[in-house]
């Protein structure tokens, strides 16, 4: 016979998500019990988002996770844009009066799972054959093996933040969910590398070669991305024809020099854009890249997660106070709006600064007007300002 347990709020994935939900629902009162498939070890050196929006930092902050975020984290008050030989500096500060703040994605899972841990929180690493049953009627469950052991978790509502891989989404009837895909004809090959970063503040390059980023985790260590075929075999990229690129996408416009250093992790990730519609079905809510990807060129992904994450707690919350499933239902519809709002501006972005598989004259005129427009006209650049640093949440 498997083991039972009860909670108010099963929640699957020990991401951004996941944790966000169990910290903010044990601020409120809110029982939860976390399963995630990976050990801690394994999530707490994940290298993924790196750029946070400031209602994320003040969200972090404000709920006891501000600490580390507060000393270690690097506020950055715009970007630069290089392309055509020239740079152009896109003023946070100036146009919007706003600021990003560059953490490291497992920096803030390090900060959750401490304090969840602190807190005798519930989670549960290297937990296998995740399965989620009945989320159609009032009981739903969920059942999974531990240390060989078979449980079954009895809850009131499952929270699917078990990311783009998940079991959540496929466990929703075929025909209850539209999904809304684009591929792109690329990929970004990214490092981290013991080296200072070129620039203190993030620089996005579109050169005839393909795009680069160059980002950082820290004064003495790079996070830094070319654009490379969506499949692409990293053994066809030798350190030194990764440095190459990476010097040459630099370009000298804005009279940086990137010193090359040890390679310490490195890796491919195909770039997409994904919509799950809707986000909900019955008593099993999806949050995150369980429902939606973005190409990361707008540095969205983590800032949604955490977005989709405030909208359900608040709707869990007015429920279990009073029973008024009002917010729940709308749930889905809430966050498709800042979800769409953040596919159309992470598409923006990746359209503007790749190069396409086919790319023709016209195309690159267009590519070339674009970059001209947003870095000569204020109001184009406020645009860019205001959706990069975070549109309002609601
Ligand atoms: P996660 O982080 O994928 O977490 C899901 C968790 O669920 C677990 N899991 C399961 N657990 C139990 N049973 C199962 N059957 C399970 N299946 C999966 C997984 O092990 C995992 O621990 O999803 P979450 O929480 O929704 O968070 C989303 C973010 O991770 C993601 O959107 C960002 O990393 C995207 N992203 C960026 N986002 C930003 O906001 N700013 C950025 O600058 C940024 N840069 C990036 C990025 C993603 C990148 N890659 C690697 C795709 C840069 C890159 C290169
Ligand atoms: C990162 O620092 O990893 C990063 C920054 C900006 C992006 C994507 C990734 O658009």
């Amino acid at each position: 016979m498997p083991q039972t347990h009860h909670t108010q709020i099963a929640i699957i994935g020990a991401g951004p998500a996941g944790l966000l939900l169990s910290h903010l629902l044990d601020l409120a009162g809110i029982s939860s019990i976390v399963l995630e498939r990976h050990t801690r070890e394994y999530i707490e050196n994940r290298i993924r988002a790196g750029v946070l929006e400031q209602h994320v930092v003040d969200l972090l902050c404000e709920t006891g996770l501000g600490e580390r975020l507060k000393r270690e984290g690097l506020q950055h008050h715009g970007i630069h844009l290089a392309f055509a030989d020239r740079v152009h500096r896109i003023d946070f500060n100036a146009l919007i009066g706003r600021s990003i703040t560059v953490y490291g994605q497992h920096e803030v899972v390090k900060d959750l799972i401490a304090a969840r841990l602190e807190a005798g929180a519930d989670v549960r690493f290297s937990v296998g054959d995740v399965a989620v049953h009945d989320f159609d009627t009032g009981n739903p469950a969920v059942s999974f093996t531990e240390d060989g052991e078979a449980h079954v978790l009895n809850c009131d509502f499952i929270a699917g933040c078990d990311g783009f891989h998940g079991i959540c989404r496929p466990s929703i009837p075929a025909g209850a969910l539209t999904f809304h895909e684009r591929t792109y004809p690329f990929g970004w090959l990214d490092i981290l590398a013991e080296t200072p970063p070129p620039s203190e503040e993030l620089i996005y390059s579109n050169h005839d070669d393909g795009f680069a980023l160059y980002s950082m985790r820290g004064p003495e260590l790079s996070r830094l991305y070319v654009q490379c075929a969506p499949d692409e075999d990293i053994a066809n990229w030798p350190d030194d024809r990764i440095w190459q690129a990476l010097q040459t996408r630099l370009g000298t416009a804005g009279g940086w020099s990137l010193a090359e250093g040890p390679i310490i992790e490195r890796g491919v990730t195909a770039m997409r854009s994904f919509v799950a519609e809707p986000m909900q079905s019955g008593r099993l809510f999806l949050a995150g890249d369980a429902a939606h990807i973005v190409p990361p060129t707008g540095a969205k992904g983590m800032n949604l997660a955490v977005a989709d994450i405030r909208v359900l707690v608040r709707a869990l919350e007015t429920y279990s106070a009073s029973g008024d499933e009002a917010l729940l239902k709308d749930y889905s519809r809430t966050c498709l709006t800042r979800v769409w709002q953040a596919q159309r501006f992470s598409w923006w972005m990746t359209s503007m600064l790749h190069r396409f598989e086919a790319t023709d004259g016209f195309s690159c005129g267009l590519q070339l007007a674009e970059l001209d427009y947003v870095t000569t006209s204020d109001t184009a650049a406020r645009s860019l300002a205001e959706n990069y640093t975070g549109l309002p949440i609601s």
